[in-house]
């Protein structure tokens, strides 16, 4: 087949999972048009198959925001009649899904139909299409879709309680390359990280109020007190400022690394022994799945759709939101002894193992086919 793919080019959640599946269906042969205003930060590769397509927003003093929704859904056309794509996939639905259905209705004129797939992913439903402001047009955009898929069952229920959606809601979950996901990293990198008695905690993401970035802080607080071990913070957003701060204000700044965006997590997850994921909402965790990926037991809080991908007592523990006690209790119960840290590490690496790459595009690829048929 031949696909577009939307999506947002940063080193969020929804563009990794685009990047990563846009990548694999390549591989599997299918041709592939990355369509985003950047190339995205997981493209490492361009090859045969992958093709990427830039959208340029012209400035225009009059606009006080320049119309990228406009800049996009001219892009999708001209690349679709100068590729013959035969179907989009976009991610994340604000203004992805919109800009989608506007291109559909403009080569439909044209005589050339394309389906949509829209691939729901969390805060475009949860944080930012809820909003009264864009609510009207989440709701047209994702029933206009000619298939829709949300990451979690979770985020389905979410979807479907939030908006009058008629249309059915596919759950696709998150993936993971497990072959990309073995340490072959030597131990000398680990010396960078922390000393050998240490323990290595991490968390990362895009430092967002959601992501509870302050108990992080304290949660390592905690565990720091008990035993020995360093805090990794990769990512980079408003939290992150606050967060330095913070670790001054508890004396434990010599403890807590701030690496900013990074494209080499697997060399911090790879020596990591615990993450950290007390976020306030959670449509899936892919970060956490990562990190699960390199047999990393993780503490999480047990909102959204974080219980389906960890589980408790095996891949790691989940609390209440804020309950900060709790979750350093559960911390230090998985830290303390060797032969517990052996057992949850090997765990993690089972459970993310449901969530194998090879066995979650085909899942796609079947809706791609259902999409064609109906259109
Ligand atoms: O976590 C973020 O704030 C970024 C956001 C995104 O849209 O890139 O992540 C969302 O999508 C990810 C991929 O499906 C999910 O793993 C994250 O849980 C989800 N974030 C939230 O729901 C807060």
């Amino acid at each position: 087949m031949r696909i577009g793919i939307v999506c947002y080019p940063t080193f969020g959640g929804s563009g990794v999972v685009a990047t990563e599946l846009g990548m694999e269906l390549a591989k599997k042969g299918h041709e592939i048009h990355f369509i985003t205003y950047n190339q995205p930060v997981r493209l490492d590769s361009l090859s045969k198959n992958v093709h990427y397509h830039e959208v340029h927003v012209p400035e225009y003093p009059l606009f006080l925001y320049q119309p990228y929704e406009l800049a996009l859904s001219s892009k999708i056309v001209d690349m679709a009649r100068l590729h013959q794509i035969e179907l989009l996939h976009v991610h994340y639905a604000i203004p992805h899904a919109y800009a989608a259905y506007m291109a559909k209705q403009i080569l439909k004129e044209e005589g050339i139909h394309i389906p949509v797939v829209t691939t729901l992913h969390g805060t475009d439903i949860t944080l930012v299409g809820s909003h009264p402001v864009y609510k009207p047009a989440v709701t047209f955009s994702i029933n206009k879709s000619d298939a829709v898929t949300a990451v979690s069952e979770d985020l389905k229920a979410q979807t479907q309680r939030i908006f009058k959606v008629k249309k059915e809601i596919h759950v696709v979950p998150n993936f993971i390359d497990l072959d990309r996901h073995q340490p072959n990293f030597t131990d000398c990198q680990r010396t960078l990280m922390a000393k050998d008695h240490e323990r290595i905690i991490t968390h990362i993401s895009n430092f967002r109020k959601v992501k509870q970035i302050p108990d992080v802080i304290q949660i390592f607080n905690n565990i720091q007190k008990e035993i020995p071990a360093k805090l990794m913070m990769v990512g980079d957003g408003p939290e992150r400022e606050p967060a330095e701060l913070l670790c001054k204000k508890l004396g434990i700044e010599n403890k807590v690394v701030f690496f900013g965006n990074s494209n080499e997590i697997d060399k911090i997850l790879c020596f990591s022994d615990l993450f950290l994921l007390p976020s306030i909402s959670e449509s899936f965790g892919l970060a956490a799945l990562e990190a699960m990926a390199f047999g990393v037991p993780v503490i999480s809080t047990n909102a959204g759709g974080i219980p389906e991908v960890n589980k408790q007592g095996y891949s790691g523990f989940l609390s209440n939101v804020n309950d900060i006690e709790d979750m350093s209790k559960n911390a230090l119960k998985i830290l303390k002894r060797p032969e517990d840290l052996k057992q949850f590490k090997l765990n993690a690496k089972n459970q993310a193992s449901i969530y194998n790459i090879h066995k979650i595009v085909p899942k796609y690829e079947a809706i791609y086919k259902q999409a064609l048929k109906d259109i």
